[in-house]
């Protein structure tokens, strides 16, 4: 058989794709534009929350936060190896992320005004990362799916962490409580942005689906995210900013208003409210991290040096 035979029998048999198989060049090119994507979201994302470390109530709630941007971090260094398995170079997809020639998330573009934000990322934004992510333990690239499990793991502590953040915040004071309503305002639709744009204005969906990289379009996946988020506001008592919201018995699905494109594809293309300040930041961490990686190649090479004498 040949390379290309043992894909197409690997994708029909729902089995995984793994690093030294043969693979068509366009898959290839898809699953290191997806993981580095991926990977720079994890990265960037850790700056939305990061600017509440320091400002967090309590020191339990610093040292929940801490460790949640921490796991950021782990999620995107795990995906850039992942990345890597594809014939990527680290450097080179931070360097494309810092020139904006690779993306990141649109969610990550947007300010985190009140302590209330970080407990709505993780609500809404690392449920909608669960959502999204979970069938893509499924994806048929071995190394990336394997990534997803643990990640998704860690995202449902996450979300978690973010929801019982709320639950206190509710049970507080009005201003509190207000603060909660305000958050979910502002990133309730955001939120329903990640899942990328509608099916029919999705160029890479129907390609990555034959490859069994997606397993849900992106309209599925974001249906399934505003039926599982109506009851969780319910129960924490909040309202949903969507007036068009409300449960379709026929299609036992609840049915919202429409998605803003207008703003979706501006701030994917970099004029969202915090898109500068995101990569100036990521550049300035970059240019400041250089001296360490020369010290560790420096070093590298002198102990290959002592080990080849
Ligand atoms: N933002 O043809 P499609 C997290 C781009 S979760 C920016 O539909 P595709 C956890 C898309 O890349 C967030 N760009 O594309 C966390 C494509 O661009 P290109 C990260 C977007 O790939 C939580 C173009 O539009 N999760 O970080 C967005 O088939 C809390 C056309 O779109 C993932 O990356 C968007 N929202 O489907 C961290 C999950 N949507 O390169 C910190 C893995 C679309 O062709 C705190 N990725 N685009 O010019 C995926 O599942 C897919 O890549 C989609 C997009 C569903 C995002």
């Amino acid at each position: 058989m040949t390379g290309e035979q043992v894909f197409e029998e690997t994708i029909a048999k729902d089995q995984r794709v793994e690093p030294r198989d043969w693979m068509p060049d366009g898959y290839r090119k898809t699953m290191i534009r997806q993981i580095a994507q991926h990977a720079h979201s994890e990265i960037i994302g850790m700056q939305p929350e990061g600017a509440w470390i320091t400002r967090a109530p309590t020191l339990r709630r610093k040292a929940i936060l801490l460790a949640k941007v921490q796991d950021e971090a782990g999620h995107g260094l795990y995906l850039y190896s992942a990345a890597e398995t594809l014939g990527a170079d680290r450097g080179d997809l931070t360097r494309r992320l810092i020139d904006g020639r690779q993306k990141y998330s649109s969610i990550f573009n947007y300010p985190t005004l009140t302590f209330a934000d970080v407990g709505v990322i993780g609500w809404l934004v690392d449920g909608a990362a669960i959502c999204n992510q979970v069938p893509l333990c499924r994806s048929s690239y071995g190394p990336y799916a394997r990534a997803m499990i643990r990640i998704c793991k860690e995202e449902s502590f996450h979300q978690r962490q973010g929801y019982e953040l709320l639950m206190t915040m509710m049970r507080g004071t009005a201003a509190q409580r207000e603060m909660v309503q305000d958050a979910t305002d502002r990133w309730w639709w955001p939120s329903l942005m990640m899942f990328g744009p509608p099916d029919d204005e999705s160029p890479n969906s129907a390609q990555s689906m034959a490859w069994k990289i997606k397993r849900h379009s992106n309209d599925d996946l974001r249906q399934r995210f505003v039926d599982m988020s109506v009851p969780q506001a319910e129960a924490l008592g909040v309202t949903l900013p969507d007036p068009a919201l409300r449960w379709n018995a026929d299609r036992e699905h609840y049915d919202f208003g429409e998605i803003d494109w207008v703003e979706f594809k501006r701030v994917i293309s970099g004029g969202g409210p915090m898109n500068a300040e995101r990569i100036a930041h990521r550049r300035r961490a970059d240019e400041d991290g250089a001296w360490v990686r020369e010290a560790a190649a420096a070093h590298a090479a002198k102990r290959a040096k002592v080990g080849a004498a």
